[in-house]
């Protein structure tokens, strides 16, 4: 079984939280608490990276010491320093810092005190009030790591779309190569692109006696095996993924491969279509009594509803089969309809990279033009450009934009801080204060939005996916309002942001806001990120023409100019660039979290 970012990810993680309980150093532990991050939102196989012979120095927060751990993972599948670890420490221990109020000083205390080691433990020792013998927890903490690890234990798990992804991929490589595996594809809500995914679920159209059970269990080791038959099997991997298995004859694949789609409301709305018809759909067919009628492929199971094939992205059960009836179903934007990317960072503020290797990046993956948005001067941390280094930025594009053929380079900046005149656009974002109450919270975007410069709202309910939630604000009058004004919201790509959703997408069409489908790229290789983009755009019924960067760059910059109070000239080069301070809105450029 190839390894996966995931898997690498889940390495560094644990060696994080182990170091961290032996009270290691705090820069030591960050370095692999970020480069399991970084790990776990990447577009790109860090495996075909290494088969490639790519230098992993160049990924964001990877050194050489840390480049050599991740070939020793990928090669081996082991880490010999966290194996060292676990020696000294019970593994489960990791657990417990999950729980708010558990940092690793607590947990280092409550292991050597009570001996605690796993979740289970701290939960039953909560419920039998013996907390409270550790020093520094009294009793109304006790309560609140008690309701902490109730919920803990029974939420159930839901993973990242980048993660499942890589492993989605993997598998699908692996069983492909089975002797009598015909077709491998993956299902579920990962093919559906929903912004988390529970279980990964893929269907295989195999001849009889294929091994393709054998190669999938072999993929956890045995005490992760939660059922193994001929035709189903569901594991669990290491990073507690569970991934279920089912396999069919070939005439039944595309049957299977909708029913295990899904989704659940859009399956049941189907049968009940089949049934009005006089027929009966289940994953092997469509029948008229003992007849199967349809079922090899997905699109003969529609037509033999009476449907047109409908995109898995719109099988939630929100009008898409209403739509198929009367032909009006969206053409989803696709990935080679964007033509360029209108938010991406260098080094000059939090990026990792120059604006040479941003533009060969960009360029390299068929984008005609990249903005550069790098962080206005608010936030020290993001080392902001004030006005005489963004001046300099700008000169510097200006010059590669006329030495550089296959790629326009726009001056753009993220901010709290507009300037005027030679800049083509601007993005404008909430990075702080994401507590504020609804009316202030929906005021601020909406004064951010009059300023006369403002071009994009960028990941505009700030959340991030399983850490923080989304900004409180009224969305149906922040959308009327960019609409009001021509001007964009966008739908930030990251992984861990996906912001907008896919609802709000679909908020924004109705009304007319085009929507810039942007990677937010701190680094080359998350232009990758923009495939997570298009998942959740056509989630949300996106067509290309509803999308601001599918324009050509003529197109484009027009639009944009509506949004500036100078249109901007194309090529000037030199003037002083003009500071002015907006109300007080919009925020600055963090680091991008
Ligand atoms: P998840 O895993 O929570 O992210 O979401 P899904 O949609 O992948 O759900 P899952 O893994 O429970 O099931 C995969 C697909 O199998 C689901 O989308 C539709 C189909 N399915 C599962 N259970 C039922 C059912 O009771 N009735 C019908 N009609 N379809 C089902
Ligand atoms: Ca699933
Ligand atoms: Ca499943």
């Amino acid at each position: 079984m190839p390894i996966v970012n995931a898997d690498v990810a889940g390495v560094f993680e644990e060696i994080a939280d182990l170091l961290e309980v032996q009270g290691a150093n705090s820069f030591r532990v960050r370095a692999y608490r970020n480069a399991a991050h970084m790990l776990g939102e990447l577009g790109t196989d860090i495996k075909s990276m290494i088969d490639r012979g790519a230098d992993l120095d160049a990924l964001p927060g990877i050194g050489p010491d840390l480049a050599g751990k991740i070939c020793e993972v990928v090669r081996t599948g082991h880490c010999a320093l966290l194996d060292e670890l676990r020696t000294q420490l019970p593994p489960a221990v990791t657990e417990l810092l999950k729980i708010p109020g558990i940092g690793a000083k607590r947990a280092r205390a409550l292991h050597q005190a009570l001996g605690i080691r796993t979740l289970q433990d701290l939960h039953r020792a909560a419920e039998e009030g013996r907390l409270r013998t550790v020093q520094g927890i009294g009793p109304k903490m006790q309560q609140s790591i008690l309701e902490a690890t109730t919920i803990r234990l029974k939420a159930p798990r839901r993973y990242k779309l980048s993660l499942v992804t890589q492993v989605g991929e993997a598998l699908r490589l692996e069983l492909s190569g089975v002797p009598g595996v015909l077709e491998v594809q993956v299902a579920g809500s990962l093919r559906r692109q929903r912004e988390t995914v529970g279980d990964l679920d893929m269907v295989a159209a195999v001849e009889r006696d294929s091994a393709v059970m054998d190669r999938f269990v072999s993929a956890a080791d045995g005490r992760h095996v939660l059922i193994k038959g001929p035709t189903r099997a569901s594991i669990v991997l290491a990073s507690g993924l569970q991934v279920d298995l089912r396999a069919v004859p070939r005439e039944s694949f595309g049957a299977a491969w909708l029913y295990f789609t899904g989704s659940k409301a859009h399956n049941i709305a189907l049968r009940q279509r089949a049934r009005e018809a006089g027929l009966k759909l289940n994953e092997y067919g469509v029948f008229r009594g003992d007849r199967r009628i349809a079922g090899d492929t997905e699109a003969s199971v529609y037509h033999a509803l009476g449907l047109p094939f409908i995109e898995p992205e719109l099988r939630e059960q929100r009008g898409e089969i209403d739509a198929a009836l009367s032909h009006s179903l969206p053409a989803l934007v696709q990935r080679r309809d964007l033509r360029g990317d209108l938010h991406a960072h260098t080094r000059e503020s939090d990026g990792r990279e120059s604006l040479e290797a941003m533009a060969a990046a960009a360029r390299a993956r068929g984008l005609e033009y990249l903005a550069i948005t790098d962080h206005s001067p608010r936030l020290a941390l993001a080392h902001g450009l004030d006005a005489g280094r963004l001046a300099q930025q700008i000169d510097r594009i200006d010059e590669l934009n006329a030495r550089v053929d296959g790629i326009v380079l726009l001056k753009g900046i993220e901010v709290d801080i507009l300037e005027d005149g030679r800049l083509d656009l601007v993005v404008g974002a909430i990075h702080h204060r994401f507590d504020l109450s609804r009316d202030k919270q929906t005021d601020r975007l909406l004064r951010a939005m009059d300023h006369p410069c403002f071009s994009i709202l960028a990941h505009p309910t700030a959340r991030l996916i399983d850490e923080r939630p989304g900004c409180d604000f009224d969305l149906p009058r922040v959308i009327r309002k960019a609409r009001e004004r021509g001007c964009f919201l966008e739908l930030n790509a990251h992984p861990a942001r996906l912001d907008l959703n896919d609802v709000a997408c679909r908020m924004a069409k109705d009304e007319g806001v085009l929507v810039s489908i942007a990677s937010d790229a701190h680094s080359s290789v998350e232009f990758d990120n923009l495939r997570f983009g298009i998942g959740q755009a056509r989630r949300g019924w996106l067509e290309s023409s509803d999308v601001l960067n599918t324009r050509r760059l003529g197109a484009l910059r027009s639009l944009l100019s509506g949004t500036m109070d100078k249109p901007p000239p194309a090529h000037r080069v030199g003037a002083a660039v003009n500071v002015r301070k907006t109300a007080e809105s919009v925020d600055p450029g963090t680091p991008s979290r």
